[in-house]
């Protein structure tokens, strides 16, 4: 049904917003004991990467571009590490806009491009990194001409908030800890902000710690400002300047938690482990949050017994590069008979 139609009552929805939707929403909240068990906590995992185009972005989307087009704009135009410009470029489709997406060049993965081609975006790659694509974007919508659709834009975090709600509404409450990535932070407040406004609504009786997980090379939330060359595998999360830093500094403040930073081999670790013994397989920065879970544990900040809901933001089939690169060894042919396969698979 969609979240603007699931969640009409609690988001700011006028006669003139159009009810537009892909399916988003409505995605599982799947046990995961494998994981959580021998880290003492009864562990959720939140698979996000079933979303129409395969991340948590099509929520905050699906509001901003309804908002876009009862402000009468025609074209949206954000910048992205790939999965805001896969959405801004499907809703941008299902609305009839025009979308134009900035990506630092060679630096988005190869799913979430074809993503953005295949939607019909405007793509443009520029030679710099994330950071710079959303400077130049902020720029531009400061003439008026084009919608800001990053989440700067407070639809963005507005419709993403459901994600929280679907938590408390499947789960009966908050969780004792929201594990969630944190690239420029708007989706750590906008679950901020969801299980805030359910607890005064009385649907939960507390609220979460939230743990926000960077990728060790990249984690300007955990060396405490901005860096300016941010490094790591999970692409989705190289970001440097985080756009949400203040709101995202004070919803941890709020609701208690911090900001972890994890190794990129511990995140590529995590991910094969959530593929290999929960069935799911997320993106790396997905990943992000069960490898910091995994180092919490380790280090004794972990508390036993939690109920812990871990965010997986994203659909590992957007990143191909990365799983194949993570094969051990080649995949060698056979002759096609089924001795040679038996030899193959035997010992
Ligand atoms: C899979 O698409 O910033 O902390 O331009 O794709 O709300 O930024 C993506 C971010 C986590 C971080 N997981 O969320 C973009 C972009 C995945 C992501 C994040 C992103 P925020």
């Amino acid at each position: 049904m969609g979240v603007l139609a699931q969640y009409a009552q609690h988001l700011a929805l006028g006669d003139n917003t159009p009810r537009i939707t892909l399916g988003e929403g409505a995605t599982p909240l799947v046990p995961a004991p494998r994981i959580g068990s021998p880290l003492g906590i009864e562990l959720y995992l939140k698979f996000e990467g079933q979303n129409p185009t395969g991340s948590f972005k099509d929520r905050g989307m699906v509001m901003a571009v309804a908002k876009a087009i009862e402000q009468r704009s025609q074209t949206i135009i954000c910048a992205s590490t790939g999965n805001t410009s896969a959405a801004a470029a499907a809703y941008a489709a299902a609305t009839g806009l025009r979308a134009v997406v900035v990506i630092p060049a060679g630096r988005i993965a190869l799913g979430k491009l074809a993503q953005a081609i295949m939607y019909g975006a405007d793509i443009v790659a520029i030679e710099g990194n994330f950071d710079a694509a959303l400077t130049i974007v902020r720029g531009l919508a400061a003439g008026g001409e084009y919608t800001l659709v990053n989440s700067i834009n407070p639809w963005r975090i507005e419709g993403q908030k459901t994600a929280a709600f679907e938590v408390v509404d499947v789960l009966g409450d908050a969780p004792d800890i929201l594990a969630i990535p944190v690239g420029n932070a708007g989706n750590i407040t906008a679950y901020a902000k969801g299980f805030r406004e359910y607890r005064a609504l009385g649907r939960s009786s507390k609220s979460p710690l939230l743990f926000g997980f960077q990728a060790a090379g990249s984690a300007p939330f955990v060396q405490g400002g901005p860096i300016d060359n941010p490094e790591t595998v999970a692409t989705a999360i190289r970001i440097g300047n985080p756009a949400n830093w203040q709101l995202a500094h004070r919803a941890v403040a709020e609701f208690g938690g911090g900001f972890f930073a994890v190794p990129d081999e511990e995140i590529l670790q995590a991910q094969r482990r959530i593929a290999r013994e929960v069935g799911l397989f997320p993106e790396p920065a997905s990943a992000a949050p069960v490898a910091g879970l995994v180092r919490l544990h380790r280090e004794g900040g972990l508390p036993r017994g939690a109920v812990v809901v871990a965010v997986l933001t994203g659909n590992g089939l957007k990143d191909p590069d990365v799983a194949s690169r993570s094969a051990e060894g080649a995949i060698v042919p056979v002759p096609a008979d089924a001795d040679a396969v038996r030899r193959a698979i035997s010992g």
